[in-house]
């Protein structure tokens, strides 16, 4: 029987990439996000290219209700969850402490903590029972270090780092594995989003280098889920060659010669 992942955020960017990259591997692919016709697209694709089985799955992992309706369907279509990728998520704008929008602040904080809390608080339990599951959290550089103007986006990144640590005490006894991923810059629709569809300033971000990709980290996601069952890693970081940390990178052209 095939195994089964469970991908939230899996419309663009990395989401995708990583139902792909289990897509590929012949994995039951459920995937999730709020834009219903991209759900459908990648399903097409995955289903397409290879053949896959793949449960659409539209909530907003900020509603509690949505959520929790959403994994009971799910549950009618799968008897187990072997992989959950706590992968959606979002920066919304980017300014300094004593000018930031707080309608931004509560966005953040909504989908990148207590969205994940909702659907973890959902799917765990399920793997409790099975006794065995993996749950991968997307935090970020910036669960790291902090940057100017980061602040709040920040802080709900340090708050998935403190989660992952803390659910991974919870979740030991019962054999589950919790793998927090950490990425630096990466090109997806992060920045669009970030700075609400600015295209220009989007890209401006990864100019002068070759950011990280959704591939690489799909990648990096599938090495940690497919190790042997005795191995977990607790926390990785992943940057592009041009980049330290959050504070630190750079361009090429300011490369030595
Ligand atoms: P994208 O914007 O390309 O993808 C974000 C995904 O999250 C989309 O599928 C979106 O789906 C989903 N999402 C956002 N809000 C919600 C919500 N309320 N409910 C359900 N789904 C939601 O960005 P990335 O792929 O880059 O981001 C994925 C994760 O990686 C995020 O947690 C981000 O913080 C993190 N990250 C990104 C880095 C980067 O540089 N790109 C680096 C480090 C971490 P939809 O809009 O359809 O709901
Ligand atoms: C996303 C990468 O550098 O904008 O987590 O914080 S960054």
């Amino acid at each position: 029987m095939s195994k089964i992942i469970l991908v939230t955020g899996a419309t663009s960017g990395f989401g995708k990439a990583i139902a792909e990259r289990f897509a590929k591997e012949a994995y039951t692919v459920c995937i999730s996000g709020r834009r219903k016709e991209r759900l459908n697209e990648v399903k097409q694709e995955l289903e397409n290219k290879y053949g896959a089985n793949v449960v659409c799955l539209q909530f907003d992992v900020r509603n509690r209700e949505e959520v929790k309706n959403a994994i009971e369907e799910l549950k009618k279509q799968v008897d187990r969850v072997d992989i959950l990728v706590n992968n959606a998520g979002l920066a919304a704008g980017m300014s300094s402490i004593e000018e930031g929008d707080l309608d931004d602040w509560d966005t953040m904080i909504d989908t990148n903590v207590k969205g994940l809390l909702y659907v973890t608080r959902q799917v765990a339990p399920l793997m409790k029972e099975q006794r065995c599951g993996h749950i991968i959290n997307i935090g970020s550089t910036a669960s790291k270090t902090v940057y100017r103007n980061g602040n709040v986006y920040c802080a709900t990144k340090f708050a998935v780092d403190a989660l992952s640590q803390s659910m991974r005490i919870d979740l030991l006894p019962y054999g589950i594995k919790v793998t927090s991923v950490n990425p630096g810059m990466a090109e997806t629709e992060f920045s669009l989003v970030r700075f609400k569809g600015d295209a220009e300033r989007a890209a401006n971000v990864y100019q002068g280098f070759q950011p990280l990709g959704a591939e690489d980290i799909a990648d990096i996601v599938h090495y940690c889920a497919t190790l042997p069952a005795h191995v977990c890693i607790n926390d990785l970081v992943v940057t592009c060659l041009n980049q330290a940390n959050s504070v630190y990178s750079v361009k090429d052209a300011d490369k030595p010669a």
